[in-house]
């Protein structure tokens, strides 16, 4: 399968993040894609498509504040990674206080997500990676991925969070709407609710948003995710969020996968964007599912089964040494 990755996308890397009130190493660091460039072959790197179908998803006073967060929090006399510590929690007022710690407040909505000095440059590129793998797909592949770091899923049109700075999917996914395709499914895979997702496409007929995840009654992102957020306006019905709970195994996955596999196929897609975590391992250090390596390849290819043109970009996954392997099994399920 055309794999798209570009090494800038190595250059965010944040120290230390919260983690049960203590700082602990950064989950998400770049060993992880160390470890699955290891394991594919023929990854090609992105050619620039640059900022407009950026701008289709994220709010500009957004991309100006991660653009220049870091070299504020530097101007401010600050060391390390930049990350807020103050909330607007009632509302976010646009208020234009011009003070560093307000805007992390303001374009955030947790303190796991740190900035870095290369944190912008990263993004730009794990999105460039993520429009790649879509005009492959646009241009007559049947499937391509994107191997998207950092990953996407919770960051909304103007906030970061989760690890996520651009919502790749999101651009993916407008980018396909720009180029014709008029019913986009877009499938969410990874062990954590894409709430960032749900959120820019949830007043949007023409976008179904599919949800297999860990309940948030019990697991991050806890405020979205239930089963009762369905979507509003034109997207009434549009959202689909099947949380399972901590534990799950193959048999309750699948289950799952296959109301959500229906939906789509109800909803009359002609094109498939599918976030991939691989945060649903067994042996992921931060989340609690049950899946084994092999069982991706038959969950893959159930969703390939739906037969439609499929951009397949990268979400989670922290078991850093098996994360090759499991992508590598995934991705078999579109052969
Ligand atoms: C894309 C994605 O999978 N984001 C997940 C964000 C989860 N953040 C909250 C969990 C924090 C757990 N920190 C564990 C650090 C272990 N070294
Ligand atoms: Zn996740």
């Amino acid at each position: 399968m055309k794999t798209f990755f570009d090494a800038r996308q190595h250059d965010h890397a944040p120290a230390m993040e919260l983690h049960n009130g203590a700082y602990v190493p950064y989950a998400e660091h770049r060993g992880r894609m160390e470890n699955v460039l290891a394991t594919l072959s023929q990854v090609e790197a992105p050619r620039d498509h640059g900022i407009e179908p950026i701008r289709r998803v994220h709010k500009d006073n957004y991309l100006a504040f991660l653009q220049s967060a870091h070299e504020r929090w530097v101007a401010a006399g600050r060391n390390g990674d930049a990350h807020g510590y103050a909330w607007p929690v009632v509302g976010r007022r646009p208020l234009n206080l011009n003070r560093i710690d307000a805007d992390l407040g303001q374009f955030s909505f947790d303190a796991s997500s740190p900035i870095s000095a290369g944190t912008w440059t990263s993004a730009y590129w794990g999105a460039q990676s993520a429009l790649a793998a879509t005009e492959a797909v646009l241009g007559g592949e049947r499937a391509a991925f994107a191997l998207c770091r950092p990953p996407g899923h919770h960051c909304g049109a103007d906030y970061l969070g989760g690890y996520c700075f651009l919502n790749n999917v999101a651009i993916s996914t407008e980018a396909a709407i720009a180029a014709g395709k008029r019913r986009i499914a877009i499938l969410d895979v990874d062990y954590h609710h894409g709430n960032g997702t749900q959120d820019i496409f949830y007043d949007r007929g023409d976008v179904l948003f599919v949800s297999v995840h860990a309940d948030p009654a019990t697991d991050y992102p806890f405020f979205w995710g239930h089963a009762d957020e369905r979507g509003e306006g034109a997207g009434e019905g549009t959202t689909l969020n099947l949380p399972l709970p901590r534990g799950s195994g193959l048999e309750a996955y699948r289950a799952a996968l296959d109301t959500g596999l229906a939906a789509i196929r109800d909803f009359g897609a002609d094109m498939l964007c599918v976030s991939f975590g691989a945060d649903t391992f067994a042996g992921d250090p931060i989340s609690q599912f049950a899946l084994q390596t092999a069982d991706y390849t038959p969950i893959a290819r159930s969703i390939a089964d739906l037969d439609l043109p499929t951009v397949i970009v990268m979400e989670g996954g922290y078991a850093v040494d098996a994360l090759g392997a499991n992508v590598a099994a995934f991705l078999a399920g579109f052969d």
